[in-house]
């Protein structure tokens, strides 16, 4: 038996950079395990726990949730898949979080999806998503078959609460002066990497190349 490497990565990128659905092509081609920090959330909040409640309204008002929250929910997941190799897709967003991060994992590599922001709000007012699996649509990028249903379960898609032109300035606003600084505190460690562009499809063959080099040919499919 090949001993492989468990190869770790996060995913980083302004909202509606397409982290979703880059994430949704990595875990196909190379078989990582994804982690969405937005997707937990969105869980949480389905569950209509207390915890749920406090979540929904740093959401909905394009506030990122606390440190210590966050933090807590995600170290836990990632303790369950140690033996894993995986891609976080919207953690850390904070340089707190990127600190609390480090003190447990070392990462491989730190994608940064470098979109303007004036192609984004017309992405998010047009997107529909599955709850339960975070699969994302898009009326004119990426329609799914049936309107308003999801192509693999033939469940019904929503629009996030989040998604009005308002919150995703605000979402916006938060990403510049939060997370932009997680950038720097990647780049002074050697592992990040930005792809900039407009369009997911034009970007992603370079990521694909980028990983192909990156994770040796005996770990694709088999994390
Ligand atoms: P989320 O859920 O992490 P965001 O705001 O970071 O939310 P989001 O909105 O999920 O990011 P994305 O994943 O980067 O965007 O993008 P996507 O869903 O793949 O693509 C967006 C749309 O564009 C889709 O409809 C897609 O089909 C379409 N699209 C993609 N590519 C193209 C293209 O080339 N062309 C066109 N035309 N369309 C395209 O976080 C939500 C909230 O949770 C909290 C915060 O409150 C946050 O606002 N939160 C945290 N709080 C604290 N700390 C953290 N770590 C937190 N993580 C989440
Ligand atoms: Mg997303």
């Amino acid at each position: 038996m090949v001993l492989q490497k468990i190869f770790r990565a996060v995913i980083m990128g302004p909202p509606g950079s397409g982290k979703g659905t880059v994430s949704g092509r990595i875990i196909k081609t190379f078989g990582l395990k994804h982690l969405s920090s937005g997707d937990i959330l969105r869980a949480n909040i389905n569950a209509k726990t207390d915890l749920g409640l406090l979540l929904k309204s740093c959401i909905d008002q394009g506030q990122l949730v606390p440190d210590d929250v966050m933090s807590r929910l995600i170290l836990s997941d990632l303790r369950a898949m140690d033996q894993s190799s995986w891609l976080l897709d919207g953690f850390p967003r904070t340089v707190s979080q990127a600190e609390a991060l480090d003190a447990v994992y070392s990462l491989d590599t730190v994608i940064n999806l470098d979109v303007p922001f004036q192609t984004i709000q017309q992405r998010l007012t047009s997107r529909w998503t599955h709850l339960p699996s975070g699969r994302v649509y898009n009326t004119d990028f990426n329609p799914p078959k049936v309107p308003g249903f999801d192509n693999m379960t033939g469940e019904p898609l929503v629009q996030r609460d989040d998604d009005t032109p308002h919150t995703v300035t605000l979402r916006l606003k938060a990403y510049e002066t939060q997370t932009e600084p997680v950038l720097e505190f990647y780049r002074s460690k050697g592992v990040l990497e930005t792809f900039s562009g407009t369009e997911t499809n034009k970007i992603w063959p370079h990521i694909e190349a980028f990983l192909h080099r990156k994770l040796p040919s005996v770990n694709q499919k088999a994390a």
